[in-house]
């Protein structure tokens, strides 16, 4: 077990670095600080790593209403913005009726994300299914906009899939750019710096690493199985990458550093949205991503 010890190395490392960047204040803006892109580590878990290499199978989730026979069915989707309204759908399958069975995935049976299609706004629900194989959950759509609904579930016995559907909300609607590509977000007290790269094509290992008032979080909560739970859309036509936590084998420490695998379908732009609990409460830290080709590929 090399890679995990050396991850432990690498990661402890990073404290230092960043501990250090704190008190001369505010280095941790820059983009793709030093050490943390060229990291031998870093490079090393790319290409050695329980998921390195791995290629990117399927097309990217999230950006049809229906895949090999299932359809997400709404019954509204146009809202008032700042309105809560019970939003309700149902998953057909091939027969056209509604799926009543589903798996658990991160200790749900459906993951509703709803994002602004300029992203920047992003909720995560989880609906109760109720009789007939409904979904409903109370749903506010913040500002006037287009909306993309993203229901993430697996029915009985299927690979879990993605299916994504627009949704209105009427009003004057003021599009926000997306902020420039950055290692840093920032969510209340907590700063959330991203290390690892998104590598098009194959699977790429990114940690959040999470800091509150410049120190480390180690005593993060669980969330859906995890330390952390992390959605990544590709800017332009949202597509919904597959993330997935890093397994807690060895008793993963609760923190300061979540690390994930996303798929990576391309070169571009994403925004990641890292949903986190701490003190009892539920944050999202949202950063925009650029790709980045690994530096020798085979
Ligand atoms: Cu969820």
């Amino acid at each position: 077990m090399r890679t995990p010890v050396k991850l432990g190395v690498f990661a402890a490392g990073l404290v230092a670095v960043f501990g250090a960047a704190w008190g001369v204040g505010g280095a941790m803006n820059a983009v793709g600080s030093p050490g943390v892109t060229s990291s031998p580590a870093s490079s090393h878990g790319h290409d050695h790593g329980a998921h390195g290499g791995q290629a990117v199978t399927g097309a990217p989730g999230g950006l049809e209403i229906t895949r090999d026979g299932f359809t997400i069915e709404p019954e509204r989707t146009v809202f008032t913005p700042g309105e809560t309204a019970d939003f309700r759908f149902t998953i057909s399958g091939f027969h056209g009726m509604p799926i009543t069975g589903y798996e658990e995935l991160h200790e749900k049976r459906l993951h509703l994300i709803v994002v602004s299609r300029d992203l920047s706004e992003f909720l995560h629900l989880h609906p109760e299914l109720g009789e007939g194989g409904v979904w409903s959950v109370p749903l506010t759509l913040p500002r006037a906009g287009t909306y993309r609904a993203f229901a993430d579930f697996a029915p009985y016995g299927v690979a879990p899939m993605t299916l994504g559907v627009d949704l209105w909300a009427g009003g004057d609607f003021e599009p926000e750019p997306l902020p420039e590509p950055g290692r840093v977000a920032r969510v209340g007290d907590y700063t959330v710096t991203m290390m690892g790269d998104l590598v098009p094509g194959r699977s790429s290992k990114v940690t959040m690493f999470v800091t509150r008032d410049g120190r480390p979080v180690t005593d993060l909560e669980p969330y859906l199985g995890a330390h952390g739970h992390l959605v990544a859309l590709r800017a332009g036509d949202l597509a919904y990458l597959h993330v997935h936590p890093e397994e807690a084998r060895d008793g993963a420490a609760a923190g300061p550093g979540v690390t994930f695998h996303a798929e990576v379908p391309s070169a571009g732009i994403y925004r990641l949205f890292l949903d986190f609990k701490h003190d009892g409460r539920v944050r999202t830290a949202a950063l925009t991503a650029r790709t980045r080709y690994a530096a020798h590929s085979h």
